[in-house]
């Protein structure tokens, strides 16, 4: 009698430890997921090559990637490379950036059928007056830590403005010339 009792006693245990070992394992996927830092913010001032400031770019998390709030002046008008590149460091010729951000091994470019790279960013268009003002989304990048194409990877990120607009299809850089300014990705937290 008493065995015949327990065996359904002793299946719902198990089913019930098993249920929430299950339901810690899915807890612990949604933290690792980018929607976990869903609102989370950074920045990036931006210089220019010779060391002078050009305003500000400001980040945010999103459900759809990072979106960026473009604030700058004192940049050459027309129409100019811009992308986040791999290493978070703005010195000298600004090579110190690196290249474009690529943490998956595409090939660059909207244009390319191997692309783009997670760094690439439509162009920035600047007014006569040297100044821009946009919100651009970038679907492929995240602050989230955790993921592979996270802007605060072991080495940080920067975003670079280029000389020349990008062809968005050569390799390496678009075909956009010299980099002409540079800011580090920062957290705002
Ligand atoms: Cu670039």
């Amino acid at each position: 009698m008493l065995k015949i009792d327990s065996v359904p006693i002793a299946a719902s245990a198990i089913w019930s430890a098993a249920l929430s070992i299950a339901a810690s394992v899915l807890a612990l996927l949604w933290m690792v997921t980018p929607a976990a830092a869903l609102g989370e913010r950074a920045r990036a001032d931006v210089k220019s090559k010779d060391g002078k400031d050009l305003g500000s770019i400001e980040m945010v998390e999103t459900m759809a990637g990072v979106m960026l709030t473009v604030k700058l002046k004192g940049l050459p008008p027309g129409s100019h490379g811009f992308h986040f590149h791999d290493v978070g460091k703005c010195d000298g010729d600004l090579s110190s950036a690196g290249a474009i951000y690529n943490p998956l091994g595409a090939k660059h470019g909207f244009l390319n059928e191997e692309g783009p790279m997670v760094g690439d960013l439509s162009n920035l268009i600047v007014s006569a007056a040297g100044e821009v003002e946009l919100e651009i989304l970038s679907p492929f990048v995240t602050l989230n830590k955790a993921a592979e194409e996270s802007l605060f990877d072991a080495n940080g990120s920067s975003i670079v403005i280029f000389e020349k607009p990008d062809d968005y299809q050569s390799e390496p850089e678009g075909n956009a010339g010299q980099r002409i300014a540079c800011g580090v990705v920062t957290s705002s937290k």
